[in-house]
């Protein structure tokens, strides 16, 4: 039987659509990049599932008991008692969201020319690891890159890729590996608990250090239990302690899986030393370590958020969610990365616009499109996004925790089948301006 979403609606946010001629102004006005839209002109907004989850009334109620000591305020106990027990970590360093995390940790681990190996690092995390003198190393499988196959896991790291990659290199060339659940750039696809503990294994048979970036772990956790035999009976908990069992600590945007609107955190399973040198960093960067940037209250939501994305019901019904979307645009005929991710349908704009080349960005041009159909703002994860030829030209249809019902979910795929029946008339972009670094935020184009 089909179940509903395992919550009502107690309180709602308009959301308004502006007429079409407004549309074609506010994008003009906007260079062509969504990021440059006001909000209040988007009708539906599936630019990122990243702080912008609705939180339940428990975490509101948290709000209200945030204790806003500059020192030693009782939401960071809270928060370090719940992220003990649930990744099963001797320490935790708040920091404002996931890059704060990324900029402490790969500043003290990372030595100039060292590697960074991963699945697939996501932007930011990629631009930290080069701005600390680190060489970013993707070892995804090859099936991440082929959006029509069907794979369970297409976030797998590719074990022969990697015992090749520290044979050739040297162990002592590489600073860490950096597992990405799920992996965000190739779909939000998932990694086995199979493939995180033959990574882990490893690594720590060459002395390689294991982290996760663990901005969707619950998300990955739910498709090790429904995809992988050995874990069908397990409960969520029980694979997320499986799967940080085989790390030595992790980075944490919680404006992810945490359910929240802001923070992150760093955890350190066992290791005193680097815990200590983190403390004393993330007060030069972030704050004092009981609050790492944030306000008392947002720990507590954190905190609270934590221990209700683990519910297999939720999780359940959020990726549903995903997956009806996922299957409205199929009927359509519209190529999509499959199966699709956790967190965001990611159709393939370069086999929907093969009349567009990679340097006029069909993802670019496709999410234009989209907003002057009806108002939705995608985003490009293609070649805009990775400073250079993508594999793929995704565009990412990146669905917020909790804010639509699957009858926005029709709309988008209404829009986006409109486009598909006109697609040969879809144009290509051109840059007009584009900073050195994460170009994507604030690049301006025209229509070529
Ligand atoms: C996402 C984001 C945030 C974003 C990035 C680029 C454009 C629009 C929005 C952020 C991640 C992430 C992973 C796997 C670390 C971060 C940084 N993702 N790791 O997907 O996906 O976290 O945003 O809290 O600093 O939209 P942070």
């Amino acid at each position: 039987m089909h179940m509903p979403e395992p919550y009502r609606i107690k309180m709602v946010e308009p959301i308004h659509l502006l007429p079409k001629e407004q549309r074609e102004q506010k994008l003009k006005e906007a260079g062509l990049n969504v990021f440059s839209l006001k909000a209040q002109d988007v009708f539906i907004d599936l630019l990122t599932d990243s702080g912008t989850n609705a939180m339940s009334d428990n975490q509101w109620a948290g709000i209200m008991m945030g204790d806003e000591s500059y020192a030693g305020c009782r939401n960071f106990y809270n928060l370090q008692d719940t992220a003990q027990s649930i990744f099963e970590c001797k320490y935790i360093i708040p920091t404002h969201q996931g890059r704060g995390a990324e900029n402490l940790l790969f500043g003290l681990l990372i030595k100039h020319g060292q590697y960074v190996l991963g699945n697939v690092h996501f932007d930011t995390t990629e631009a930290h690891i080069t701005l600390k003198g680190g060489q970013p190393v993707n070892l995804v499988i090859d099936e991440a890159y082929d959006t029509s196959t069907y794979h369970p896991f297409k976030g797998n790291v590719d074990t022969q890729k990697l015992e090749q990659f520290i044979e050739e290199h040297g162990a002592e060339n590489i600073a860490f590996m950096l597992i990405t659940v799920t992996c965000n750039t190739v779909g939000g696809q998932p990694v086995s608990m199979e493939n995180i503990k033959q990574v882990s294994q490893i690594c720590r048979r060459h002395g390689i250090k294991v982290f996760i970036d663990a901005a969707r772990f619950a998300e990955n956790a739910y498709f090790i239990k429904t995809r992988e035999e050995a874990y069908k009976d397990k409960s969520i908990p029980e694979i997320v302690s499986e799967m940080f069992s085989y790390a030595d600590g992790f980075t944490f945007s919680a404006k992810k899986d945490a359910l929240v609107n802001i923070g992150g955190m760093i955890g350190i399973m066992n290791d005193e030393e680097l815990y200590l040198r983190l403390r004393e960093q993330v007060i030069i960067y972030e704050g004092f370590p009981t609050y790492g940037g944030l306000a008392g209250r947002d720990l507590e939501a954190i905190s609270r958020g934590l221990r209700e994305v683990l519910d297999f019901d939720y999780l359940q019904s959020r990726v549903g969610q995903v997956e009806y979307l996922g299957s409205l645009l199929t009927e359509a005929g519209i190529p999509i990365q499959t199966p699709v991710g956790g967190h965001a349908v990611f159709v393939d704009a370069g086999k929907m616009l093969p009349h567009i080349r990679w340097d006029n960005f069909p993802g670019v041009a496709l999410t234009s499109e989209l907003y002057l159909e009806g108002g939705v703002r995608a985003v490009e994860i293609g070649s805009l996004l990775m400073g250079k030829q993508a594999p793929t030209e995704l565009v990412r249809l990146t669905i917020p925790r909790r804010v639509y019902t699957n009858s926005h979910m029709d709309y988008v795929a209404e829009c986006l089948s409109n486009i598909n029946k006109r697609k040969e008339q879809v144009r290509g972009v051109r840059i007009t301006y584009e900073p050195p670094v994460l170009r994507h935020f604030l690049a301006r184009f025209e229509w070529a």
